[in-house]
């Protein structure tokens, strides 16, 4: 395979860790592309700064293509056309409660999408031509087998996305064995940043504790306060993505920081941040945090926000990253949510864009 071109094609560019990716491999001297869907408003916002114009010096290194996973002549004809040399498969209806309400969507997307990559690829005879990397989920291990999780702790996948992520898995595994394409899946643990989306918790929490603490908003409400998770920094992870595809012989990598917190303790460090310190009162849905310097109640439980079938807790080891790949994080979780809080609040008090974070 000549790894003298460097083209990389990015599903899912337009979220949060294709941002983070794109700007990667644009400074380690990529021509980046990316997938970006038709929507009836902007949905660039967190690549748009990438964006020079093509008649400058490097203008023609970073380029949109209008494109769906669930469109499988649309990807063919993306993939002839820019002919990468790694292709990073991060689209996917990523939101663990939406996929309960759309699990056929879900499925297509996430599921029957990579597959569609995977034999784009092999339609064109591009098996020796180009590396893929699959986003690959923490949420596999669900309920969990094995505490910390690793490469080989068994899947109990708990959502539709979750089922959808394992079809996919297990679809990169088999075209690596049948086909020999360079195929690796990185199991990432839960990551975040300021470029996070508003409906995960991490955000919907920093996005509030901004909001309350200028005024705009009473109380956050959450579900399941209980649940624990092993959260890193986005910048981090990408970095980890590129170095499974620089390795020689493709493979499936757990990156994770090996600690766990839960929903509650996230709020304690946010809301910290903010200069609340929080006291939690009560059980189950009765549970509230109060601020207690002023005795306001500033978190309520809503059982909406409670999944029908829930991940209780995750932990990963990454140690097979940091042997083989030499990969560790380098963001603790005070770091990131710190981080977090300071951009929502510049981002409400309007001095900042949302891409500056
Ligand atoms: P985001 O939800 O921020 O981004 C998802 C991206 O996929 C967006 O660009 C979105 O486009 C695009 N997309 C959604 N549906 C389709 C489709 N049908 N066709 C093409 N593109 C589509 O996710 P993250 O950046 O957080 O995650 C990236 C990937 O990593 C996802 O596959 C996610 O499941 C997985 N993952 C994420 C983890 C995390 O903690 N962040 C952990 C483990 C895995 P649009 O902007 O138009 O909505
Ligand atoms: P997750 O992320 O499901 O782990 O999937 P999310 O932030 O949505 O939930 C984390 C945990 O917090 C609990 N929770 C709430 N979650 C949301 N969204 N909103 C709430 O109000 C709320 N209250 C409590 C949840 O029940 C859950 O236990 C993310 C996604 O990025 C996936 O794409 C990725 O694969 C996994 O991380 C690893």
């Amino acid at each position: 395979m000549s790894r003298q071109r460097k083209v990389a094609l990015v599903t899912g560019i337009t979220g949060q860790d294709g941002s983070y990716l794109a700007e990667l491999l644009l400074a380690k001297g990529y021509e980046v592309h990316g997938i970006k869907r038709r929507s009836s408003s902007f949905n660039t916002g967190r690549v748009d700064h990438l964006y020079r114009d093509r008649h400058e010096p490097g203008g023609a290194s970073f380029a949109l293509h209008y494109g769906d996973l669930t469109d499988a002549t649309n990807l063919i004809r993306i993939l002839a056309q820019v002919q990468p040399t790694e292709i990073y498969n991060l689209g996917a209806q990523s939101h663990v409660a939406v996929s309960f309400e759309t699990p056929e969507y879900t499925a297509n997307s996430d599921a029957l999408g990579t597959l569609r990559m995977l034999e784009a690829i092999r339609i064109l005879g591009m098996e020796k031509a180009t590396r893929f990397y699959q986003a690959s989920t923490s949420e596999l291990y669900g309920k969990a087998q094995a505490v910390p999780q690793d490469e080989t702790t068994p899947f109990y996948p708990r959502s539709p996305y979750a089922a959808a992520k394992l079809y996919a898995y297990w679809i990169v595994v088999n075209y690596r064995e049948a086909y020999g394409i360079h195929a690796s899946n990185g199991v990432l643990f839960n990551h975040e940043s300021p470029r996070r989306g508003e409906t995960f918790v991490t955000r919907k929490i920093t996005r509030a504790v901004a909001a309350i603490s200028l005024g705009k908003q009473e109380c956050l409400w959450l579900g399941n306060l209980d649940a624990r998770r092993d959260w890193g920094h986005a910048r981090d992870f990408v970095e980890g993505m590129w170095r499974i595809l620089q390795q020689e012989t493709a493979d499936d990598y757990v990156l994770a920081t090996g600690e766990t917190h839960t929903v509650r303790h996230f709020c304690d460090l946010a809301f910290g941040e903010a200069g609340m310190a929080l006291e939690w009162r009560g059980q189950g849905v009765e549970e509230v945090g109060i601020d207690k310097a002023t005795g306001r109640v500033v978190v309520r439980v809503d059982p909406i926000y409670f999944r029908p079938t829930e991940v209780e807790l995750l932990i990963g080891n990454p140690a097979k990253a940091k042997r083989v790949l030499g990969w560790s994080h380098t963001v603790k979780l005070p770091e990131l949510v710190s981080e977090m809080v300071a951009s929502d609040l510049a981002l409400m008090r309007g001095e900042s864009g949302p891409d500056d974070g």
